[in-house]
């Protein structure tokens, strides 16, 4: 049980981009990922990224946590299949998919101030609607289990069943007056028949808030804009992001944002709600350049800050938006453009690389915490072991899938994580 003086702080746990990021286009309705199918890839340059990324986090004084890669190429799912290389190019990819690296994706976290048992409950999200990414959740959970094993303070649920779509905290938002107080969660959710697959169901996301012991009075549900899902945003963290008591979004990104907002405004009265206008940036903008898939943090000194991709920060209206929101006061003080390209290539930004855990560092396995120290061991293998490149043709390469397995271990091995090779 959480004691009233335990410091309750939100940590980001990125994923480490592992070894066999690539551009084998799996995931259909993910624009950015289609456009780049075939394209060659740089694993060292994205995980180099991504560790950037933590990094500048890091010396912005906010808690930073990481999740390894997940074993690849996976060889239970290949013998499970009774593919070869050879004759199943798809399923040789899917096996070889280093999508873990989206840590929203990983789960969704109903922290300890938020559930009847004050503890913080989690749920691996199954991610059932695209082959590469139903892999994940089995060595998700394996991994989950080690990070948040107190379980004095951690509930780590079963996936939901896989007739019923999750993809974890991407389609989930919290707000409330700090993160250690008690909120409200947002389950968003899209509905089928759409050019592109609704990826998260509406019955997955009442069985989480169930499960997690939510109070059902503070709880929402609400509708994706079904023309977000065929502009390409199937992850509500592409048009809408949340922190603390503000909300930013597209016009569009919800079936009825009216309704929705005065929901949230009743129970949160301090709510701050920004929409961007269509008008001001199209939808296919936003997703062109993921403004809304920044992180949006807490500062130490209790401002707000949006980690957001190079792309918005050159991207016209976008940029207008980010200056407009610094230049008026509000609750956004400043931006921080950083560089995630490879990861953008395929659809992912600043905020899909990461799963946040409100919770007291000290009940989290410190192996899974960073420092500067530990992000230069990473940065050490990295260097050393990921390849420089990987065209989507040599997935299956019986060599190189020797070398892939043999970098992840020795991450696993420089991070004391053994038991995860
Ligand atoms: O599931 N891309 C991921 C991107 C996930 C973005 N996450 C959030 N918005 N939270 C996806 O579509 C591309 C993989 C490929 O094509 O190989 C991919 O899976």
């Amino acid at each position: 049980m959480c004691r009233a003086d335990m410091p309750l702080i939100e940590i980001n746990f990125d994923g480490i981009v592992g070894p066999t990021h690539n551009y084998a286009g799996l995931s259909f309705g993910n624009l950015a990922a289609i456009a780049h199918a075939g394209a060659v890839s740089h694993p060292r340059a994205a995980a180099l990224q991504g560790i950037a990324k933590m990094r500048h986090n890091l010396g912005l004084g906010l808690a930073q946590g990481f999740l390894l890669p997940l074993p690849r190429p996976n060889a239970g799912f290949l013998k499970a299949m009774a593919a070869s290389s050879e004759t199943d190019p798809t399923l040789t990819a899917i096996a070889w998919s280093a999508s873990a690296m989206w840590a929203a994706n990983a789960a969704t976290v109903s922290p300890a101030p938020d559930t009847a048992d004050r503890r913080c409950h989690v749920t691996p999200a199954n991610l059932v609607t695209m082959p590469h990414r139903a892999q994940e959740w089995p060595d998700t959970t394996r991994q989950l289990a080690l990070a948040l094993a107190d379980s004095r303070h951690f509930v780590l649920h079963d996936s939901v069943p896989p007739s019923f779509g999750d993809e974890g905290a991407a389609n989930h938002m919290r707000m409330c007056p700090r993160h250690d107080a008690g909120g409200i969660e947002i389950f968003i959710y899209g509905r089928h028949g759409g050019k592109f697959p609704a990826r998260q169901h509406e019955e997955a996301s009442r069985a989480v808030a169930r499960r997690h012991g939510l109070d059902p009075a503070r709880v929402l549900f609400a509708e994706q804009n079904p023309q977000a899902i065929a502009a390409g945003a199937f992850h509500n963290d592409v048009v809408a992001v949340a922190n603390e008591h503000v909300l930013l979004c597209h016009e569009l990104a919800f079936v009825e944002p009216d309704a929705l907002f005065r929901e949230i405004r009743a129970r949160v009265p301090e709510a701050e709600i920004i929409v961007v206008p269509n008008s001001a940036m199209s939808l296919a903008e936003a997703i062109r350049s993921y403004l809304f898939n920044a992180q949006m943090v807490t500062l130490p000194d209790g401002t707000m800050a949006l980690i957001a991709p190079d792309e918005a920060w050159s991207s016209a209206p976008a940029r207008c938006w980010l200056d407009t929101l610094v230049a008026g006061n509000g609750p956004i003080r400043r931006v921080f453009p950083i560089d995630v390209r490879q990861s953008m290539a395929n659809g992912g930004g600043p905020a899909c690389l990461r799963l946040r855990v409100v919770a007291d560092p000290a009940t989290i396995d410190p192996r899974f915490l960073a420092d500067s120290g530990k992000l230069e061991r990473i940065e050490a293998v990295v260097t050393h072991h990921w390849p420089e490149s990987l065209d989507p043709a040599e997935l299956g390469n019986p060599a190189l899938a020797r070398d892939v397995l043999a970098a992840r271990a020795a991450l696993c091995d420089a991070l004391d994580l053994a038991e995860l090779t």
